[in-house]
């Protein structure tokens, strides 16, 4: 669709989250009459920010979807809702054409968009194209599921400009259009509660090759079977990554080293030492992220320097600061026991101190609480209400007592800290990932992950 095509459309708006607030003003923009509908009361929304829009013409219904779409000629469905939903095949069904701002963007889109999707890593890998190519003088824009609907910033798009878009299963499944550079990161099974089973949720991922042409580029994680080469479809120039193998043409790890391989040059990048990001399955978005930013204009030198300061996105596995010789991280994005795991799994065996629990959600702790009388941790700080839950777990599997880690119940984040720094070796990790939500002690994640960092830099000064 061209922005023409939307003047004086009537435009129902599916959702009124990030997303479907932008496409309202974008539809505004362009002369469409818009009517925004939410299953959520009108009054979980910012009272203001609803009478200025209908003050500027907009229509909204809450609490419930129209019975018939009639009145419409385009319909904008928000990621959130499905597409197997009950009001999308209504919709449907009185043949009403379907769309979402991601598919608008892709079509009005002046420049060359550079997609990420992967069930992990997603978030950092689009970042990190974004800082190269930014670094770079290239004039970049990141947006996506990483929190940034992008047809927030098409206007200040140029021909010459590059978009990183982080792509969701949610925002792929209905694309008919591919980015000029698709990153396929590893995938795994996540999102069953939307996806009608994994093949379902693969499918959509692979949208980001699909509609791909000779001139294009694909970039896979060689290292997981869903995104291997021999899986794909896509008419573009095939490029892999890989941490464990050499690849015929892409980027890998190589003897501690990163090497880029295009055409016949093969190229040393940098000691995977030297890239500031922890973790080693970052290593497979670090490769991702270099050949991407080459691919799309980024000098070498400009990509080293970005890794050797990218610290990672805040909150998650965040290095924070080095007191006595202990190391701080900060991962309070991890919200689920699983996580918690990769996140030991990825600082490594250095990890002596684990400060976790939460607002319990009645999650199942006991996976972790095996893996954690397994693991090298020696000290455990435990919040309310889960950390009871994580400690009975471990002790099922620890009988005697005498071979348990310290155990330490804290009532605040500064309780936590300070025991840490009182109960870790110098030269060993203290991490913070919780495993839980945050509602019980803190606001939300964020409050809870800045709490953390303003104890850890308080160190100093103790
Ligand atoms: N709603 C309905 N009916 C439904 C579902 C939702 O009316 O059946 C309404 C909700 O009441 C709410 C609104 O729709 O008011 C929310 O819409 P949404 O859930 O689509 O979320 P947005 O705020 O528009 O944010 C979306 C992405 N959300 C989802 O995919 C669920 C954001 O990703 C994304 O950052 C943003 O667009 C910008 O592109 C979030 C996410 O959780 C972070 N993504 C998943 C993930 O990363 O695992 C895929």
């Amino acid at each position: 669709m061209k922005k023409e095509d939307f003047k004086n459309k009537n435009v129902v708006i599916l959702g009124f989250g990030l997303e479907g607030e932008s496409t309202t003003n974008f539809l505004l923009e362009n002369g469409a009459k818009a009517f925004v509908v939410d299953v959520r009361s009108r009054d979980k929304f910012e009272e203001e920010k609803i009478s200025d829009f209908e003050n500027k013409g907009v229509s909204f219904m809450f609490d419930s979807y129209p019975r018939t779409f009639e009145n419409f000629d385009l319909v904008v469905r928000s990621p959130g809702i499905r597409l197997s939903s009950n009001v999308i095949e209504k919709a449907k069904s009185e043949g009403k054409e379907i769309t979402s701002s991601t598919k608008i963007f892709f079509d009005l889109c002046p420049c060359k968009i550079i997609g990420v999707t992967g069930t992990k890593g997603k978030s950092t890998t689009a970042t990190l194209i974004y800082e190269m190519l930014k670094s770079g003088g290239i004039d970049a824009y990141l947006g996506g599921n990483v929190g940034k609907p992008p047809l927030d910033f098409l206007n200040d798009l140029k021909i010459d400009s590059k978009v990183v878009l982080e792509l969701s299963s949610f925002q792929l499944q209905d694309l008919n259009k591919s980015p000029q550079i698709a990153v396929f990161l590893m995938v795994t099974s996540e999102h069953l509660d939307y996806h009608r089973d994994i093949n379902e949720y693969i499918e959509a991922k692979r949208n980001i090759l699909r509609y791909q042409g000779p001139d294009d580029f694909a970039i896979l994680n060689k290292d997981y079977p869903a995104s291997n080469e021999s899986d794909v479809h896509t008419h573009g120039q095939l490029y892999c990554v890989s941490r464990e193998q050499q690849v015929e043409q892409g980027c890998f790890v190589r003897d501690g080293y990163i090497w880029l391989k295009i055409g016949t040059r093969e190229e040393q990048i940098m000691p995977t030492s030297e890239v500031l990001l922890a973790g080693k399955h970052n290593l497979e978005n670090v490769c991702a992220a270099i050949l991407a930013a080459t691919i799309a204009g980024a000098h070498a030198q400009t990509i080293i320097t970005v890794l050797k300061n990218f610290k990672g996105l805040e909150h998650r596995l965040e290095f924070v600061g080095e007191h006595h010789g202990i190391k701080f991280y900060n991962d309070s994005l991890a919200t689920i026991p699983e996580a918690v795991i990769e996140g030991i799994e990825a600082l490594g065996e250095d990890v002596e101190t684990l400060i976790a629990g939460g607002y319990d959600r009645d999650l199942d702790y006991r996976e972790l609480g095996k893996y954690l009388s397994d693991s090298k941790i020696r000290t455990l700080i435990l919040f309310p209400a889960t950390g009871e839950k994580i400690w009975e777990s471990l002790c099922v599997e620890v009988p005697n007592e005498s071979l348990r880690p310290k155990k330490f119940d804290v009532a605040s984040m500064k309780e936590a800290v300070l025991t840490a720094y009182e109960h870790t070796n110098p030269g060993k990790i203290c991490l913070m990932s919780p495993g839980a939500a945050s509602f019980n002690m803190f606001k939300n994640y964020k409050e809870r992950g800045e709490q953390f960092k303003k104890e850890v830099e308080n160190l100093s000064s103790s």
